[in-house]
């Protein structure tokens, strides 16, 4: 089997699927790399590792090349919040990084995993059970950058052939990595403050309803989209994939039942509150179901009940 590399590994996704994908496959034979130096002692460590800037297409050529890789999931991108920060930046990595990963793996005959987003949907997109083929007008820049990302893999599959696969993620929970400047950041900085302070201040709205995923599901679902069978795809980019849906309102009603003191107030955020407005509140998943067998196991109430244990386990604290 030839090498995988991940990008962008240092990340709240990255730092999840290495070690999963190095249980699966083998420690040596999948490549971290980052931006960023790997912090000596943490997971990344546990196999090989490269400093890889996507926007550089000789550093992933050298790496691809030198481990003799065949599969790369390309993490590396800005997420929502920033990426309104800096939009010409968000452009030159989401969009000059997706190129020169796609460029590459022409070159050299790799598959690609590149992750969409809820954001790749906007304000015209019907908000509820949002379908797999729909209207795409995203307003934010990290929207039409991943909107652009889904239609690049797309014209590499059909023109040059290479297997391009994706997947639009809904905002992910997580208790390894905390995540790196989204929409949906709430979502896990919640359950830190939670246990901590037993009070969170919300950047959105109580009643903002938005998709959402724990972690192991969107690993899980990460690695059985590209081990499925490429002829069962009728969608290969941006497959829809759901697991749960809930309000800032409706989780801390279920940190409630776990921590019965924990107060949520709200300090909204125009920015990421115009964001989240405009992406859906739920996914029809229903193609990624059919066709290589998509389902989720962690709903609200279970995702909540790890979250808390983890974090209890990782930060101490009251119980
Ligand atoms: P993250 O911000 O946590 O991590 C991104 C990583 O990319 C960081 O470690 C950063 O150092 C690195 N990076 C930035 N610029 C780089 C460059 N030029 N070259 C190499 N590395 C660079 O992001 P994440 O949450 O792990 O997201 C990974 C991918 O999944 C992104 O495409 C994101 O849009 C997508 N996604 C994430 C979520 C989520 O909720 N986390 C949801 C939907 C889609
Ligand atoms: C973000 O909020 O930017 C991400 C995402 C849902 O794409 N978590």
């Amino acid at each position: 089997m030839r090498g995988i590399l991940v990008t962008g590994a240092l990340g709240q996704i990255g730092s999840e699927l290495v070690p999963a994908l190095r249980e699966r496959y083998g420690a040596d034979l999948v490549v971290a790399s980052d931006l960023r130096m790997s912090p000596s002692g943490s997971d990344q460590a546990e196999g090989p590792y490269a400093h890889v800037d996507c926007t550089d297409p000789s550093q992933i050529l050298e790496v691809v090349r030198r481990h003799e890789i065949g599969t790369i999931y390309h993490l590396a991108a800005l997420l929502s919040r920033v990426a309104e920060e800096k939009p010409q930046v968000a452009w030159t990595v989401n969009m000059g990084g997706l190129y020169n990963v796609l460029e590459v793996a022409r070159q050299y005959d790799c598959a690609v995993f590149s992750p969409s987003s809820i954001g790749a949907f906007g304000p015209s997109t019907p908000r509820d059970q949002t379908p797999q083929v729909t209207i795409q007008r995203p307003t934010s820049m990290y929207g039409v950058t991943k909107v652009a990302g889904e239609l690049l893999g797309d014209f590499y599959a059909a023109r040059f052939g290479v297997d391009t696969r994706g997947l639009r993620l809904p905002g992910l929970i997580s208790h390894i990595a905390l995540p790196g400047g989204g929409t949906t950041d709430y979502a896990v900085d919640i359950f830190y403050q939670a246990i901590r302070y037993r009070h969170y201040s919300c950047f959105l709205r109580p009643d903002s309803c938005l998709d959402m995923m724990y972690m192991p599901d969107a690993i899980r679902a990460m690695i059985t989209l590209m081990e499925a069978d490429e002829t069962s795809l009728t969608h290969r980019n941006a497959y829809n994939v759901a697991a749960m849906s809930f309000t800032p309102d409706r989780l801390a009603q279920e940190i409630q039942v776990h921590i019965p003191d924990f107060v949520i107030d709200y300090e909204v955020d125009p920015v990421r509150q115009a964001i989240a407005d405009s992406w859906p509140r739920s996914l029809d998943d229903s193609a990624a179901r059919t066709d290589w067998g998509w389902a989720p196991d962690y709903d609200l109430a279970s995702m909540t009940a790890d979250m808390i244990a983890r974090l209890r386990g990782k930060l101490g604290g009251p119980n």
